[in-house]
């Protein structure tokens, strides 16, 4: 299984890829994985760009570390095993990395992938790598594949493909062709017409390649894997002519099989330029008609057209299993292809339980849908932050005064100063030098059933003691034997002779816009009630807001009863005093940034201390001290 001069690729071949191409790398492992080969054919890649590190890739259906190293010579070092390098390098940095390849004596391969390679740089590539005796494919190269051995970079395209062209197991015809494309083509047409593929190169299409067709003509011929062998050539150049002479002078002995693409150029009235560099007749010899009557005439098999070529390529298939020179091996069981979990859906051949469902927004597509709805609708419909929020929360348009309704619920609740309870945490966290999440997550977790989480609260309170047909007296006179306060009644500072005019403000709008709000009718009357016993015991920003919410679910006719009963039921009246609250606590952290606040200590002068006394002479210290205090 040692590599030689004709057959540098065998199964034990190991390669170092230059430049990150993960997905040509995970070819080549699919590839060794489908042919059973013990070690991946990638031993490493270079990266110059972000120093040593892993990269994870599959090994069949698991996972396997390949290492990339930012330098050759490191990568070299660590795999002296390795021989072909694959380089993947851009035709700005493809001479100077190449260069430094062919001076590593371990590389007997390289192959150029890049297109555009400038052709003086081509030139002393070529020159340094005939000095060096390393086999140069390229540029402007798919690479080339021996089957059942070892494949370069993305030579054969998709797994399914290689499958399909039976490139897992080796078979007799060596190909050689200028073009990737070709080539993948050429492996169909020889696994349909012979028993497959033994090896096959595409040389690329620039004007100098690395290596010529006779160059690997010669190494089928002395290659006794080798049975047959194929040629694809193309108009332009006259390499062609050099494999007809060599078959004319008997150093080809093997039966060869040939064709020159690019007959139809004899159509045109101008000169055709093909899509290679090299692809162009710069005389009469370079047409594609000269050189297939010049190899036809050396003794080469060619057909009349390209649509012949696989029938023939067949007949002399055929006469060298009569002749014995060929002996049909039995057919191995067709590999099973791990195929990724992405392109198998693609296909539909597979399906998962998703482990999230969604459905309030996708990003999936060219456009962000809120609920459906094109961002650039929601900006050319001007629905502002309450038509976003409806859509979002709700997955709905709702009327224009409810959307209005919750942005002045939002703009209610932005702030209400520095001494609030989440405001508070906030400044302590912005003062202890945290930063703009941590402090507004510390205020908004102050946000509950005494400050400003009260909404849902009085929202369910208010709305069940109405549908079970209670009074307000009734109702007050219940919680009250429950020992329970009443969620939305009470205010720290506000009062009925100090009152909220928020409250107001956002009860007046909803007794002007809303269709109908007996919830509120019903919290005011308890709040009669209450604020008879006393004076700030007011339907407070929470309660007044947590019912109106409940009056627009209930008749605003965008919700069904339960529809309306869930959304009071999920937390939903909450999140809009913490949406609009986080206004202010961003606020309040932006304040003290921009005041530089230092650390803040609360002083002990506001603070009572009073631990237990331990011993009698201390109990005696605090009762002198008490006494002298008072
Ligand atoms: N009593 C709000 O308490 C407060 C009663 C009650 C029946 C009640 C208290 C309360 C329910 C929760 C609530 C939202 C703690 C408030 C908000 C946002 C804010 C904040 C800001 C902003 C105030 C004195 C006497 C006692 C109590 C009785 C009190 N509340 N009875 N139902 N709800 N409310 N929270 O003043 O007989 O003397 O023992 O928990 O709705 O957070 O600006 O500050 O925008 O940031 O300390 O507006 O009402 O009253 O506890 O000393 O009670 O009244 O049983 O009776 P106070 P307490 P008694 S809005």
């Amino acid at each position: 299984d040692k590599p030689s001069w004709y057959a540098p690729f065998t199964a034990s071949t190991r390669a170092i890829v230059y430049g990150m191409q993960p997905r040509a790398v995970q070819g080549m492992l699919d590839f060794d994985f489908i042919c059973k080969r013990a070690v991946p054919s990638v031993a490493c890649m270079v990266y110059p760009f972000g120093g040593n590190h892993v990269q994870k890739f599959y090994w069949g259906t698991k996972e396997t570390l390949l290492p990339v190293f930012a330098s050759l010579s490191e990568a070299a070092s660590q795999f002296p095993d390795a021989d072909v390098v694959v380089n993947f390098a851009s035709c700005r940095s493809v001479f100077a990395s190449t260069s430094e390849m062919l001076g590593l004596p371990q590389i007997r391969t390289v192959a150029i992938i890049a297109e555009g390679v400038p052709e003086r740089h081509a030139r002393k590539l070529i020159s340094l790598a005939q000095t060096a005796g390393v086999t140069l494919i390229g540029p402007a190269t798919v690479g080339g594949i021996k089957p059942g051995c070892f494949k370069i970079g993305n030579t054969g395209g998709m797994m399914d493909n290689i499958a399909s062209s039976k490139l897992y197991r080796a078979g007799s015809v060596a190909y050689v062709s200028k073009s990737g494309g070709m080539s993948n083509e050429l492996n169909n047409i020889v696994a349909r017409t012979t028993d497959g593929v033994y090896e096959g190169v595409a040389i690329g299409g620039d004007r100098y390649p690395g290596t010529t067709f006779l160059d690997h003509m010669l190494r089928y011929e002395a290659d006794p894997g080798c049975k047959l062998l194929l040629l694809l050539g193309e108009v332009g150049g006259a390499e062609e002519y050099k494999v007809a002479e060599a078959v004319r002078s008997g150093r080809i002995t093997k039966p060869v099989v040939a064709w020159c693409i690019g007959t139809c150029a004899g159509l045109f009235t101008t000169e055709v330029q093909f899509g290679h560099a090299g692809a162009l007749a710069n005389s009469d010899n370079e047409t594609a008609d000269a050189k297939n009557a010049a190899m036809r005439a050396a003794g080469i098999h060619v057909p009349e057209t390209f649509e012949a070529l696989p029938a023939l390529l067949n007949r002399i298939y055929g006469d060298l299993v009569q002749s014995g020179q060929i002996v049909p091996r039995a057919e191995p069981e067709p590999p099973k292809i791990p195929i990724d979990y992405a392109w198998a859906q693609e296909l539909g051949l597979v399906r998962k339980p998703a482990a999230f469902v969604s459905t309030i927004c996708d990003d999936r597509g060219q456009e962000l849908l809120y609920a459906g709805m094109r961002i650039s609708d929601v900006f050319k419909e001007d629905i502002g932050i309450g038509g976003v929020l409806s859509l979002l929360w709700f997955k709905r348009r709702l009327p224009a005064y409810a959307c209005k309704f919750i942005e002045m619920v939002l703009m209610l609740t932005a702030d209400h100063g520095p001494a609030v309870s989440g405001a508070h945490n906030t400044i302590v966290t912005a003062r202890a030098g945290k930063d703009l999440v941590s402090a507004l997550c510390s205020g908004l977790l102050t946000i509950g059933d005494r400050f400003g989480g009260a909404l849902d609260g009085a929202a369910d309170l208010f709305s069940s003691a109405y549908d079970k047909g209670l009074t307000p007296r009734q109702f007050v006179d219940s919680m009250r034997k429950q020992n329970k306060l009443i969620l939305g009644i009470g205010h720290k500072i506000k009062s009925r002779t100090n009152p909220d005019l928020r409250v107001s403000i956002i009860t007046e709008y909803a007794k002007r816009h809303f269709p109908t709000t007996p919830i509120l009718d019903y919290a005011r009357a308890v709040e009669s009630i209450t604020t008879a016993k006393k004076d700030n015991l007011i339907l407070n920003v929470d309660g007044a807001i947590g019912v109106l919410f409940v009056d627009l679910l209930r008749h605003s006719g965008a919700f069904s009863r339960e529809e309306a009963d869930e959304y009071a039921r999920i937390g939903t009246l909450n999140g809009l005093f913490v949406l609009g609250r986080s206004i202010g606590f961003i606020g309040h952290y932006l304040d003290q940034k921009r005041l530089k606040q230092g650390l803040y200590r609360h002083p002990w002068d506001d603070i009572s201390y009073l631990n237990p006394a331990t011993t009698q002479s201390d109990r005696v210290q605090v009762g002198a001290a008490k006494i002298a205090s008072a």
